[in-house]
């Protein structure tokens, strides 16, 4: 595991580095048929961010690969405890915590949705979120078909994590993989790209301003 900061080091490490070295991306995909763009989502951040990325096991059918940058290492549930032997050795969501300034979760399916928002953590993903630091910005793309979408249990899923500090990329309406026309569909690669990007430039922004 390539994880250069100690774990003391942590907060300091993200405020004072991310002016003079590249953002930290930690991307994350699950079980949603729009992870087939997980790999567009990748090659976008790739060039401006360091990335790794976290795949659950409902996502992988979905994710060819060869289509990650060759840069971006991609975990795995398998990946959790593989290596651990003993007490002191890295706990992976832990590490990806640490080492990540910002979490994006696209596409977020239904079920990992109702997860983080019942705070529930089966697997490293939503081990990565349960033990996330809301100092940091943590952003969400769902998609899912339209009837999951205006299903009741969303809109309760959407408050809970919106206050935990979770920030909403909407889904958009188009033609779904079922062939059901309506809203649900994650947002574009390049849209989740740019929000997260200007969030980040914005808020560098704003905090050079006050130190003036
Ligand atoms: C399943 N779910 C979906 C997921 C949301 N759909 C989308 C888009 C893709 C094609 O552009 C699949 C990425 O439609 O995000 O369709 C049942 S209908």
């Amino acid at each position: 595991m390539a994880f250069s900061e100690p774990a003391s080091a942590e907060r300091n490490a993200t405020q004072a580095n991310t002016c003079t070295r590249k953002p930290r991306i930690l991307l994350a995909a699950s079980g949603s048929v729009a992870a087939i763009k997980f790999g567009n989502l990748c090659r976008c951040f790739s060039e401006w961010a360091e990335v790794k990325a976290v795949a659950t096991r409902a996502s992988l059918p979905f994710i060819e690969k060869a289509s990650l940058p060759q840069d971006v290492m991609l975990y795995t549930d398998e990946d959790e405890w593989s290596t651990w032997t003993k007490i002191g050795d890295g706990v992976l969501h832990i590490e990806l915590r640490r080492w990540a300034d910002i979490m994006v979760i696209a596409p977020l399916s239904a079920n990992t949705l109702g997860k983080i928002a019942g705070g529930l953590c089966d697997n490293l993903l939503t081990s990565v979120v349960r033990a996330w630091d809301y100092s940091k910005p943590l952003f969400v793309a769902p998609a899912m078909n339209t009837f999951m979408w205006n299903n009741p249990f969303t809109e309760r899923h959407l408050v809970l994590i919106d206050e935990l500090g979770i920030s909403l990329i909407p889904p958009v309406t188009k033609m779904l993989a079922c062939r059901d026309y309506g809203n649900g569909a994650m947002a574009e690669p390049s849209l989740i790209f740019s929000t997260v990007r200007l969030f980040l430039e914005s808020k560098a922004q704003s905090s050079a301003g006050s130190v003036q």
